[in-house]
């Protein structure tokens, strides 16, 4: 299937990618159209699409949207088995590894295989793990489960390490959509000095110098979801950063 792909695991290539993370609840038609236009001139590397709680049926309507009016590659961040589609490219095969909620380990898993198998998506297997970072979010509160303490990020990088040694070719270090601050860049320094799989970063980042931390600190793929729901500006902002950013890398080689 001939899409742009996540960055390969072992090793990571130094360069960045930016996901827009779209929450059908919150999204409407128009304003969906509006990102796709932005993105001909602030490009992004992908398209997130799910939420921890999917209350309209708007999922399989927006991934139309997107299919039809953008080559921008749409990965499902599903939060159970049911949220899967098959208009999409690809779908993070999520992992809950930072909780010992055996549904979000395996269980929805089982669920989701055959449909997974038959499907034709392209499937990153993820280990997921959500950082406390002051608030409950909707993704701990839903999956049941004790995110990692946001101060302590030897355990964050255990937990990472377990997942890479349990075959997962991807870490998403998460504070939850909304969250009241990122993930520290000391966290993601630990994890990104713990693993050799691409590292995925989101939660909580609103402001350009939170952004710029992130990739500094070794996030390879930034994620931001509700900031650009308010200020689609957002997006240009953040494009042209990881774009500078990977200018500078390859004047460097
Ligand atoms: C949430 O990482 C994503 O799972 C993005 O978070 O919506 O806070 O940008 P925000």
């Amino acid at each position: 299937m001939p899409f742009n792909d996540l960055p390969q695991p072992y090793p990571t290539t130094g360069r960045k990618h930016f996901a827009v993370l779209l929450d059908p609840d919150n999204l409407t038609e128009a304003s969906c159209l509006n990102l796709i236009a932005l993105t001909a001139s602030h490009p992004v590397d992908f398209f997130f699409v799910g939420g921890s709680l999917i209350m309209t049926d708007n999922q399989a309507g927006i991934i139309r949207l997107l299919k039809e009016n953008s080559t921008v590659p749409v990965i499902l961040f599903p939060s159970n088995s049911q949220h899967i589609d098959r208009q999409a490219d690809g779908i993070l095969l999520l992992s809950l590894i930072s909780g010992r909620n055996p549904d979000f380990l395996i269980g929805q898993h089982v669920l989701a295989a055959p449909v997974l198998k038959a499907s034709g998506l392209q499937v990153y297997p993820t280990g997921y793990m959500l950082v406390d970072t002051g608030c409950q979010t909707t993704a701990s509160y839903m999956s049941g489960t004790t995110p990692i303490p946001y101060d302590k990020p030897a355990i964050a990088a255990c937990t990472a390490m377990a997942g890479e040694l349990l075959g997962l070719r991807y870490i998403y270090l998460d504070g939850g959509s909304g969250a009241y601050k990122p993930v520290t860049p000391e966290m993601i320094a630990a994890v990104r000095a713990a693993v050799g799989v691409p590292l995925i970063v989101g939660g909580g980042i609103n402001t350009a110098d939170k952004a710029k931390a992130a990739l500094e600190a070794g996030a390879d793929v930034l994620v931001i979801g509700n900031h650009i729901e308010k200020n689609p500006g957002f997006l240009a902002e953040v494009s042209d950063l990881v774009s500078s950013y990977n200018v500078a890398l390859d004047v460097h080689r």
